[in-house]
């Protein structure tokens, strides 16, 4: 029989903690300072409504309805469209791979915000001493201080999936989601109070009106937005496959996308509230201080931990907030891996959870616990954010509303549990105005990685980690496409379908 979350409630924190993850924190303030600081809002405000919400919705009504896995949800939908359940589960698989060590460092600049390791040159600190970045390209050299938090990440998040849905994902989420909510707020709060606040909040609310009338702009708003809801990729299909049948799927819905953007605008106003602080003191501007999404977080606020009054305690409420909030996405970015071979295969919890997580560990340290690290994160970050994800949910919305023609079903289905009607309007969103946006947006990225080389990378690690791994996903898809069903899977014993 298929798991379910006990509580509706653990359902709706385990889809915020989700949702709330890295992106949220050292993401969103950058991106929205880059695209029009307080303009960015509107567009923000636009993709949310037209797009992030009713791909939501679009997400819990293929996952409650045909209650399964991304690949399997999507296969009792449409035959043919299994193969985009798959894509959807290879995304989950690259980011994984990245995400956690993302994790293992700011665990590290956690215990470093009492040590204050970095001495006077945080920024050189982070690339040189912490991470040993070498010459792009790869190497087998191990960085201990990377590769151990990171086996810590992936050991406390093999426990929490190997002990399952209620027990590991839903009780994890209760205990980290209050708690860093707690972090959080203490955080927000004592960053406005340091002198300089203001000078930040001020750069980040001022709006310039000419971004709107960027499309590079509106591009930054919609890829933000799917990001940081974490829809298209599979993680809320599977988490409300594991829904009860009686439940308020629009209502929840709402909750989640309001509380993930609440923490969003948290984190823009107290992250450039610390660097209003930071550049007051040091006499730049925010502009300067506000450089580099990785390099926000890890070279930025170091060198406020060190000036800051308490500047120890504001380390390790950001870095701990971090370290939450990452743990609890990256928990639902490889359950979907792990659903996925559990329904294919049908096999049980632990077998299937070991089976993803321990050769996922093992890639993932292999890359990243070694000097090769940050070139290849950057490369598959932006093929996954700006490429991947937005083209499939692209090719999605198309099959769903167009090919498989099943938006009247899933509305109907989207009424009938939900406490929100909107079955006219959601359609026209996500039949018309979702594929168009979109479209527009996935081409562009494509063009964009077509005519200039991304990042001034060399050709043959874009070939190697880009175009390559693109290329290859395809091929594994196919394949896990072609792998047969088990017979239990397909047969559809689950009292609740
Ligand atoms: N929504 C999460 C975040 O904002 C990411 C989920 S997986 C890409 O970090």
């Amino acid at each position: 029989m298929r798991e379910t979350f006990s509580s509706r409630k653990l359902f709706i924190l385990s889809a915020i903690g989700s949702a709330v993850g890295l992106g949220n924190i050292w993401r969103f303030p950058y991106v929205a300072y880059e695209n029009g600081g307080g303009a960015f809002l509107i567009p923000y405000l636009v993709a949310l409504l037209t797009a992030g919400i009713p791909l939501l919705f679009l997400d819990y009504a293929i996952g409650h309805k045909f209650r399964g896995s991304a690949p399997l949800a999507f296969r009792r939908m449409s035959r043919p469209a299994e193969f985009l359940g798959w894509w959807q589960v290879l995304m989950c698989f690259v980011i994984a791979v990245y995400y956690a060590v993302i994790i293992g460092w700011a665990g590290m600049y956690a215990w470093y915000s009492i040590s204050k390791a970095w001495g006077d040159d945080a920024t050189g600190f982070f690339t040189g001493t912490f991470l040993e970045v070498g010459d792009p390209g790869v190497s087998m050299d191990f960085v201990p201080q990377v590769l151990w938090p990171l086996i810590a990440v992936w050991v406390i998040t093999i426990v929490i999936l190997v002990a399952g849905v209620r027990k590991g994902i839903g009780r994890a989420n209760g205990i980290f989601m209050p708690l860093l909510l707690v972090m959080f707020l203490l955080l927000v709060i004592s960053s406005l109070f340091l002198p300089g606040a203001a000078t930040g909040l001020n750069a980040f609310f001022t709006p310039n009106w000419e971004a709107l009338g960027d499309p590079a702009v509106w591009a930054a708003a919609y890829g933000h937005i799917f990001f940081s809801l974490s829809i298209a990729f599979g993680i809320m299909v599977t988490y409300s496959s594991y829904l009860r049948r009686k439940t308020d799927l629009t209502g929840s819905g709402m909750v989640v996308a309001f509380a993930n953007s609440g923490f969003e605008m948290l984190a823009g106003i107290g992250v450039f509230a610390a660097l209003g602080f930071m550049s007051v003191a040091a006499g730049t501007s925010v502009e300067e201080s506000a450089a580099g999404g990785v390099g926000l977080a890890f070279m930025a606020f170091p060198t406020i931990i060190s000036e800051a009054p308490f500047g120890a305690v504001l380390g390790v409420l950001f870095f701990g907030s971090l370290v939450f909030a990452g743990l609890t996405s990256l928990t639902s970015i490889v359950e979907v891996i792990i659903s996925a071979v559990k329904d294919k295969m049908g096999w049980a919890r632990r077998a299937s959870a070991l089976a993803v997580t321990l050769p996922l560990a093992l890639v993932s340290v292999l890359l990243f616990g070694t000097t090769t690290g940050l070139h290849v994160l950057d490369i598959a970050d932006a093929f996954v954010n700006q490429f991947g994800i937005l083209f499939g949910a692209f090719v999605t919305v198309v099959v769903v509303a167009w090919l498989a023609r099943k938006l009247p079903v899933l509305s109907n289905h989207l009424n009938l549990y939900g406490s929100i009607r909107m079955a006219g309007v959601w359609k026209l969103l996500v039949g018309i105005v979702a594929p168009i946006a979109l479209g527009y947006i996935s081409f562009e990225a494509f063009r964009t990685f077509i005519t200039e080389p991304y990042g001034g990378y060399p050709d043959w690690m874009l070939n190697t980690f880009g175009w390559g791994m693109a290329a290859a996903l395809v091929i594994i898809g196919i394949l896990l496409t072609l792998i047969p069903w088990s017979k239990n899977s397909l047969l559809n014993d689950d009292p609740e379908y």
